[in-house]
């Protein structure tokens, strides 16, 4: 399993917002390259899906409303030690609870509606990466 890997999504909010931009040259000024990246949006089903691993969670059907209500920017990023150096610049689930200069504390609204997805681990970066990209989609 490559550690040098991760897959990210710019929620709806982001995309609503305005950040797009903002967020991305972030991204890219920590050092991650863009090696996937598409405007999308997930239907309830590939939400439903996506976040399986929450379905018994009292906030399941508000996550998967806010998922599929606009478009996303889905992207795959490639940096040494890309899944754990992500996280951090993305900051904590709660954005009362991120770091200074994180992109939660900078441009989240909530811990519902929190701006970005970073995957957990590397098994997870490449499966939620192959749920989103084809494979010649991911260069
Ligand atoms: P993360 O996105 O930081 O990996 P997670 O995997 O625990 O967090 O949860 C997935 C998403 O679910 C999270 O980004 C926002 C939503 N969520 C998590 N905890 C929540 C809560 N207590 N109330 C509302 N939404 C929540
Ligand atoms: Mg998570």
């Amino acid at each position: 399993m490559r550690t040098d890997r991760t897959f990210t999504m710019l929620k709806p909010d982001s995309v609503e917002k305005g950040h797009i931009g903002a967020i991305l040259e972030k991204i890219t000024a920590s050092g991650f390259k863009i090696v996937a990246m598409k405007l999308t949006q997930m239907t309830t089903a590939d939400a439903e899906e996506f976040y399986a691993i929450h379905k018994e969670r009292p906030f399941f059907g508000e996550l998967v409303e806010y998922m599929t209500r606009g478009p996303i920017v889905s992207a795959v990023l490639e940096k040494d030690n890309a899944v754990e150096d992500f996280r951090t610049l993305i900051g904590a689930t709660n954005p009362e609870d991120a770091a200074e200069g994180t992109i939660r504390k900078l441009y989240a609204a909530s811990i519902g509606e929190n701006a970005v997805h970073g995957s957990d681990s590397d098994e997870n970066a490449e499966i939620e990466s192959q749920f989103h990209f084809a494979g010649r989609e991911i260069f």
